[in-house]
């Protein structure tokens, strides 16, 4: 039987250096002569993510639910396109998936409190049952003092000290529930420099590189 590629999802609170560890992982593949592309959540390139990307740079505002379906769309609008990728036999990594939805989203507060969920978690989650499963998903943990120390955050809506402790807490959930279904989740310390998370992400990712042999799971298809 000829073995697909494998699906590998990169996510982590932001300065967490994602999207560096995901293009390194990239060029080692390439290197490693195993066919392999990197695509990006949220896609802004689409329609959809037009209207993400002017949320996040509170360009536009949205109501809370509205923008999370859009950021369930904007996976929709890729999965047909996952799903052919893995099965021509090239290996995706993905830079913030379906976790990220659920963690962004029910870590929102009541407006005036500091209390959450504002959006429940089950009702976060319910848009993205059924999307292509990853076989990996490497979580890059950083703590609140180095990502500080890497220059702060941005400007954008989410990246703020508070917001970010209410997602790494629901991102733990998310991860309990990952791996109480049979998946895969990889906890990674972030802190270490950027050679060291490198090595660990390679060691982790090695054994998968020569494709998979099952079919592509559903995400969360027994809930
Ligand atoms: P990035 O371009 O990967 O840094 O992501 C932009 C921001 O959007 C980041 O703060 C995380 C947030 N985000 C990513 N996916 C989702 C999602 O599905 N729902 C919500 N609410 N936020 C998301
Ligand atoms: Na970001
Ligand atoms: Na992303």
């Amino acid at each position: 039987m000829t073995k697909r590629g494998a699906f590998i999802v990169i996510e982590g609170l932001d300065r967490s250096g994602k999207s560096t560890q995901a293009a390194t992982l990239l060029k080692r593949l390439q290197d490693a002569q195993s066919p392999a592309k990197l695509i990006n959540f949220p896609d802004r390139t689409t329609a959809i993510g037009k209207m993400i990307d002017s949320y996040l740079r509170s360009e536009s505002e949205l109501d809370d639910r509205a923008v999370h379906l859009l950021f369930s769309a904007n996976r929709w609008e890729l999965a047909k396109s996952i799903e052919e990728t893995l099965q021509s036999g090239e290996t995706i990594i993905c830079d913030r998936y379906a976790f990220s939805g659920i963690a962004f989203s029910a870590s929102k507060i009541r407006p005036g409190t500091n209390s959450y969920p504002l959006l429940d978690y089950s009702w976060c989650r319910a848009p993205d049952v059924g999307l292509p499963a990853p076989d990996m998903t490497i979580f890059l943990d950083v703590t609140q003092e180095v990502a500080r120390a890497r220059g702060g955050y941005g400007e954008e809506r989410y990246e703020k000290e508070g917001v970010q402790r209410r997602v790494r807490d629901v991102f733990e959930r998310v991860a309990e529930e990952v791996e109480g279904s049979g998946g895969r989740w990889v906890l990674v310390n972030a802190d270490e420099s950027e050679e060291e998370v490198q090595k660990v992400v390679w060691d982790t990712v090695k054994e998968i590189i020569g494709g998979i042999e099952g079919p592509i799971e559903k995400l969360w298809d027994d809930k």
